[in-house]
């Protein structure tokens, strides 16, 4: 199948799990043409049946926004015609439903049927989505899509309790490549980080507000009180710096480094112990899955779609958002009971191969054939 995939291409984890989806799927025949602004953070390596189109940026002295939308249907039209597209793959609803819809119906003014399947990723309906200035369009764009899919049950619950769906919508979890994101023990990096054995905290995340990267910080000063430990910092965005002041005012800064945005994430996930996840909202919590699967547990709150991959007492704990004094006292409870941890660290590696890779290709392999399906029809 010659597969399109329009997706962000920063290390957001929608742009994250598209570029593994097409990755993946290049690998089983399909044809993959991802469209983006940017090259994908994650596509790193060569494959034959991998292309990008890049959606270039329109700059003209009467725009105040660049026209992204239009410039992203354009390139669509032109990559489905000329790369002769069977589907769509929209991931993020905003804008990227709406250009869909643009787009499919310029291709049928033009006698080409282009089916549209659009994967909801989270703050697209929990947050940005739902403002008054676009809900209209999002509600209209969704319900335009041919096949609409989730990451998560509560994020098909909440799409369903927020907007006014008049199709199925089909969950599919956010998946992992058991093989990339497995334990590699790297001692002599361990010990660099770590020269006195403590144990090694981490957090991933784009450093948008909606992550309480502070909560991770404060429940690290609390857990450093009781057990001696390290904390890696994994990523980059707007609230870094305010982030960084907090360790300046607790005086933790010596214990913590911002490694900044980084590629091989599962080198460092390698060396964790525990693993901190605080957001305020989560449809899935893709970043968990990843350390999950290199057996480190997880203290996330118990948000969103969090629940339905961190289980409560068996691959880590869920807490109340903000609540730091909990996340501090059951990392210190975890920390200093080894036979625990190392149940835990198996239970993790567990929970993460329900959410395999070679699991959900097929699942969307099948969407894509059922919307194809509905357009002959
Ligand atoms: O985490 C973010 O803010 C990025 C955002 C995105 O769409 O790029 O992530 C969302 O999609 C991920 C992949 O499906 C999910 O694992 C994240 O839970 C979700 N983030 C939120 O709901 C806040």
């Amino acid at each position: 199948m010659k597969i399109g995939i329009v997706c962000y291409p920063t290390f957001g984890g929608s742009g994250v799990l598209a570029t593994e989806l097409g990755l993946g799927l290049a690998k089983k025949g399909h044809q993959i043409h991802f469209i983006s602004y940017k090259r994908p953070a994650r596509l790193t390596s060569f494959h034959k049946d991998v292309f990008l189109h890049e959606v270039s940026s329109l700059e003209y002295p009467l725009f105040e926004f660049p026209p992204y939308a239009s410039t992203l249907a354009s390139k669509i039209v032109d990559v489905a015609i000329h790369e002769k597209l069977d589907v769509l793959h929209v991931h993020y609803a905003v804008p990227h439903a709406a250009v869909a819809f643009l787009a499919k119906n310029i291709l049928k003014a033009k006698g080409v049927h282009l089916p549209v399947v659009t994967t909801l990723h989270g703050t697209d309906i929990t947050l940005i989505g739902l403002d008054q200035s676009m809900a209209s369009v999002v509600e209209f764009s969704i319900n335009q899509s041919d096949v609409i899919t989730t990451v998560s049950e509560s994020l098909k619950k909440q799409t369903l309790e927020s907007f006014d769906i008049k199709k199925d919508i089909s969950v599919i979890y956010n998946f992992i490549d058991m093989e990339r994101f497995k334990r590699r023990t790297n001692q002599k990096l361990k010990s660099d980080i770590a020269p006195l054995g403590e144990h090694i905290i981490v957090h991933t995340s784009n450093f948008r507000k909606v992550k309480r990267v502070q909560d991770v910080v404060q429940a690290f000063s609390l857990i450093v009180k009781s057990v001696p430990a390290k904390l890696l910092l994994i990523g980059d965005g707007p609230e870094r710096r305010n982030v960084e002041e907090l360790c300046r005012n607790l005086g933790t800064c010596g214990d913590i480094t911002f490694l900044g945005k980084q590629d091989a994430v599962e080198e460092i996930l390698s060396l964790a112990d525990l693993f901190i996840l605080p957001s305020e909202n989560e449809s899935f919590g893709l970043a968990a899955l990843e350390a999950m699967a290199c057996e480190v547990p997880v203290i996330s709150t118990n948000i969103g779609g969090l629940p339905e991959v961190n289980d409560d007492g068996l691959t880590g704990f869920l807490c109340s958002v903000g609540d730091i004094a909990t996340m501090a006292s059951k990392a210190i409870q975890l920390l200093t009971d080894s036979e625990r941890l190392e149940k835990f660290r198996a239970n993790a590696r567990t929970k993460a191969e329900t959410f395999s890779k070679a699991k959900t290709l097929p699942q969307y392999e099948h969407l894509y054939n059922l919307s194809l399906s509905e357009v002959m029809a």
